[in-house]
């Protein structure tokens, strides 16, 4: 596990606060942003019992703290303890902040808890199989600037169980919740929190701008479908560093709406940074680009991932009348064991929104580049299927060394309707993509996200 548990001091004496209650010691956190106002949950009236449902607590912590928006900021200082609620929605110049021993629970108790909101724009329908509505997910937030979630590893669990049979029963009209959803947001940090039980996708951001994602941790079990760890979905100018994932679906999976939806909608997911993540997920990729990828999908930058017993490394799923784009996508320095297939494109993934997509619009793949990656224990080096109308041109493969294990299959890289070149591959890639000497590029500079550098904050 290349996860790096870098030191944080944790003071853990315990001192009296003015109102008489035992805080904990001040912790000092990074974010974006530090706040000038304070409180603690257990001011609004909530209790850490798991039993308690504290919905109307953090709604009233959250109401009354956004008051404070245009003075400074305030936290809200999750304590040790069981917290158990129904979606929330949080605010703008806000951070929440977990404390290690914290446990957000997701209520089980009834769909009061969790309520619906509009499909997004760009998607149609709720997705999930559902025609109906979605259930809003646990932490919401839409039309915000400056959200932190943070804490010191301390929890949000989904106690998703429920959800996931009601989903296979086919007992839910609406599609499940997520963890975390925040739509439309400029400056939001989510870090240094255990995912645990989400219902379905983890961590949600979407037409959101300037996001800082690090050392967050999602632990799903591998078998529940749509789970998926990290979905950029239609947002500009994101790093996602130092995760831990391990999940049923993708670890990270980078969207832009589908279909005539995402077209209509047209808000691509671009600058993308993608670091020292390491990623378990045997049903699915390490990082997905599509299938929603009808807004478009430009400049993704991945390095440095490690992968352990995944279905494949890097994936792009599209299909006809999705329309959009995946291009100057860059990928070097991915460590890996227990792949299926290593390099996946499908130009026929066949699910749609609905009946409604135009036939004629051809989603564009190019410029996709991958280089320094080495492998162990794989089945299938490549499976390349572009569109026999629209061929997935500016592939660039090199310095990959793919070594077979027991399950190998004789066809190591099945290319179709695609173009670009290789270096230094084995095994010897198709003839689709005929060696030339020289390294696939990776961009030299720095995104606008890697300017932003985080403050030293306390939760004093
Ligand atoms: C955070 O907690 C999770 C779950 O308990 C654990 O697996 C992970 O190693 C922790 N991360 C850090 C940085 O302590
Ligand atoms: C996350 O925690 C680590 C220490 O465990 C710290 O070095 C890092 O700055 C934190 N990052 C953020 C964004 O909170
Ligand atoms: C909430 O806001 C009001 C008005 O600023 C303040 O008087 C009150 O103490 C705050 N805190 C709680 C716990 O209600
Ligand atoms: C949460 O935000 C959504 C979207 O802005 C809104 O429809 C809903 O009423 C909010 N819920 C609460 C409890 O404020
Ligand atoms: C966010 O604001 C836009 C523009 O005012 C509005 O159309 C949209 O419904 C809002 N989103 C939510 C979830 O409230
Ligand atoms: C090879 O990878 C498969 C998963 O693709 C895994 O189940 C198996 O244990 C691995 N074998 C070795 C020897 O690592
Ligand atoms: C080739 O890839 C390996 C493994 O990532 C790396 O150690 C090595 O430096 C790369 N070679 C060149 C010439 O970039
Ligand atoms: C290679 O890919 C093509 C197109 O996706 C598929 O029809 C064919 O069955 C594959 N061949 C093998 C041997 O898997
Ligand atoms: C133009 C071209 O090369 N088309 C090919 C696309 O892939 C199919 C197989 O999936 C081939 O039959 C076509 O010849």
């Amino acid at each position: 596990m290349v996860f790096h548990i870098l030191g944080v001091v944790i003071i853990l004496l315990v001192s009296a606060s003015p109102s008489g209650r035992a805080d904990p010691a001040p912790v000092q956190y990074s974010a974006i942003n530090c706040r000038k106002h304070t409180a603690v949950l257990t001011d609004f009236g909530a209790v850490g019992d798991g039993k308690t449902l504290n919905t109307k607590a953090f709604e009233t912590a959250v109401a009354n703290l956004s008051q404070f928006a245009a003075d400074g900021g305030a936290q809200l200082i999750v304590p040790a303890g069981k917290w158990l609620t129904g979606s929330f929605n949080l605010t703008s110049h806000f951070t929440l902040f977990l404390h290690k021993d914290a446990v957000i629970l997701g209520s089980q108790v009834n769909m009061e808890d969790w309520p619906l909101v509009a499909p997004l724009p760009s998607f149609g329908t709720a997705a999930d199989g559902s025609t109906g509505a979605r259930h809003a997910s646990l932490l919401f937030g839409a039309n915000l600037t400056d959200v932190v979630i943070t804490g010191n590893n301390g929890t949000i669990d989904g106690q998703g169980a429920k959800w996931w049979d009601d989903f296979k029963n086919k007992k839910l009209k609406d599609a499940r919740p997520f963890l975390v959803e925040i739509q439309s947001t400029d400056q939001l940090q989510i870090s240094n929190v255990t995912f645990t039980n989400s219902p379905m996708w983890n961590v949600h951001p979407v037409y959101c701008s300037n996001v800082v994602i690090q050392g967050v941790t999602i632990l799903a079990p591998v078998e529940v479908p749509n789970t998926d760890g990290i979905n950029p979905d239609s947002c500009t100018n994101i790093r996602i560093e130092d995760c831990y994932i391990a999940s049923g679906d993708d670890c990270i999976a980078v969207k832009s709406g589908i279909d005539q939806y995402g077209i209509k909608v047209g808000k691509p997911t671009k600058q993308l940074a993608i670091r020292r993540v390491t990623c378990v997920s045997p049903d699915s990729a390490v990082v997905a680009l599509g299938s929603e990828m009808s807004g478009g999908i430009q400049d993704v930058r991945i390095e440095d991932v490690t992968a352990i017993n995944c279905q494949s490394g890097i994936r792009i799923k599209t299909a006809v009348g999705r329309g959009g784009y995946v291009k100057d996508i860059f990928a070097r320095r991915m460590t890996m064991s227990g792949m299926e297939k290593v390099f996946w494109m499908s130009g026929a993934y066949k699910s749609h929104a609905d009946g409604g997509f135009d036939p004629n619009a051809l989603p564009v793949v190019h410029n996709i580049n991958y280089r320094d990656v080495v492998a162990q224990n794989v089945t299938v080096s490549a499976i390349l299927d572009g569109l026999e109308k629209a061929h997935f041109t500016g592939i660039c493969i090199s310095n990959v060394t793919l070594n077979l294990g027991p399950a190998a299959r004789e066809l190591q890289w099945n290319c179709t309707n695609v173009s670009g070149t290789t270096s230094r591959v084995t095994p010897k890639p198709c003839d689709e993509l005929p060696e030339k000497a020289g390294d696939c590029p990776f961009p030299e500079d720095k995104l606008p996200i890697d300017d932003v550098v985080l403050k030293s904050c306390s939760t004093a």
